[in-house]
């Protein structure tokens, strides 16, 4: 027969792999199982023999690779009794703790910092029913915020201090051993506050230490150079930078990236605004891909690291690219450079407008 079963998400695939029970009631809108894309354009626009994929987790349900923890945490939230859930955000983490209370039947606030997320992101926390707490100050002070509420309230903190997040997000280092049959040479990432990068890799330890694979890659983190705490050594007070999903100079996963960072033999770089857009760019021209600024700081950095030799000629590398471009509407058509024609509607006019503008 021509059928598969049906994919309902990653805690059914990984079930024996996640802490649930048989009787446990899942929360999920089908998330993970996202593409690895060969890019076919970049690696030959950058002279090197390299092989690179991108793992494109903007295609998860509410846009980004947050869907992946949050499936989780909701399900154990509501498997614990809990009625309502919160996160401190600088958006994505909003949009899929709104989607996937929504689908619980129970509460979501999510605190984010005023007049600093994305458009798409505010637009999904508002849809699904969330109730917006925007605050006069940045992702880390909301963070704080939500740990000292999250004492003294009847609510379920889901951003990724909460375990389950970080289990829920390391089978997206499962999908990509799978396919790939054994691990990358490299994996780059975008760093903000440090949880996915060591969920891949507690997922990519988990498949090392069980023997369904021997090699585990070097993991590289890449921060935005206005918000990049990893790259000073120490915590960021007032970070800035254009991919406002990384906007955060506390990372919450602190000791545990340096620990990733130790054990993987990888690094932390960082990328200015101005290679973060045009890595997002180059993507979206040359590979039809269309990311947020966040999310192509990774592979910002790996061309970086490809350049100087870093990253080596023969390398296999997996880039993850966190967050759909959609998410961000108002960076992409303020960085775009394509023609933009308005024109009478006639064929003349329109013929005009074709032939004047055909590729050479
Ligand atoms: C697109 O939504 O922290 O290093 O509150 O949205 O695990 O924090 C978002 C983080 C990268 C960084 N790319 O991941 C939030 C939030 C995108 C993101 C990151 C985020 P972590």
């Amino acid at each position: 027969m021509p059928f598969r079963p049906r994919y309902t998400g990653l805690i059914d695939k990984y079930r024996d792999r996640l802490p649930v029970r048989d009787d446990t009631r899942i929360i999920s809108l089908g998330e993970g199982n996202t593409p690895l894309i060969r890019l076919s354009n970049i690696p030959r626009i950058l002279g090197k023999e390299v092989d690179i994929y991108v793992k494109y987790e903007g295609l998860n349900p509410t846009g980004s690779f947050k869907d992946r923890g949050m499936t989780m945490a909701v399900t154990k939230a509501v498997e614990e009794g809990s009625k309502a859930i919160i996160c401190a955000s600088t958006g994505n983490t909003s949009a899929a703790a709104a989607a996937y209370a929504s689908r619980a039947g129970i509460t979501a606030f999510v605190l984010i910092p005023e007049g600093k997320i994305a458009l798409g992101k505010l637009a999904q926390a508002m849809m699904h029913g969330a109730v917006v707490i925007q605050i006069r100050g940045n992702f880390d002070a909301g963070m704080e915020l939500v740990k000292q509420v999250g004492k003294e309230a009847p609510v379920t903190i889901v951003n990724s201090i909460n375990p389950y997040r970080l289990q829920g997000q390391k089978t997206a280092a499962f999908e990509i051993l799978e396919e790939l049959g054994g691990a990358p040479d490299f994996h780059c990432i975008p760093v903000g506050n440090a949880g996915n990068i060591t969920a891949h890799w507690m997922g990519y330890s988990e498949y090392h230490e069980h023997g369904i694979v021997n090699d585990r890659p070097r993991m590289v983190g890449y921060q935005a150079a206005g918000s990049a705490p990893f790259m000073r050594g120490k915590m960021v007070d007032n970070p800035d930078t254009v991919a406002t999903a990384i906007r955060i100079g506390h990372p919450q996963s602190w000791d545990k990236a340096w620990v990733v960072q130790k054990e993987s033999n990888g690094w932390f770089d960082e990328c200015t605004d101005a290679e973060i857009l045009a890595a997002q760019k180059l993507l979206a021209e040359r590979e039809g891909v269309f990311c947020e600024p966040a999310s192509a700081t990774s592979l910002a950095g790996a061309i970086k690291d490809i350049a100087s030799g870093k990253i080596p000629a023969g390398s296999k590398i997996v880039c993850t690219l966190t967050g759909h471009g959609l998410k961000d509407p108002d960076t992409a058509i303020k960085q775009s450079t394509s023609p933009m024609l308005t024109v009478d509607a006639t064929l003349s006019e329109v013929k005009a407008a074709i032939l004047n503008n055909m590729a050479d």
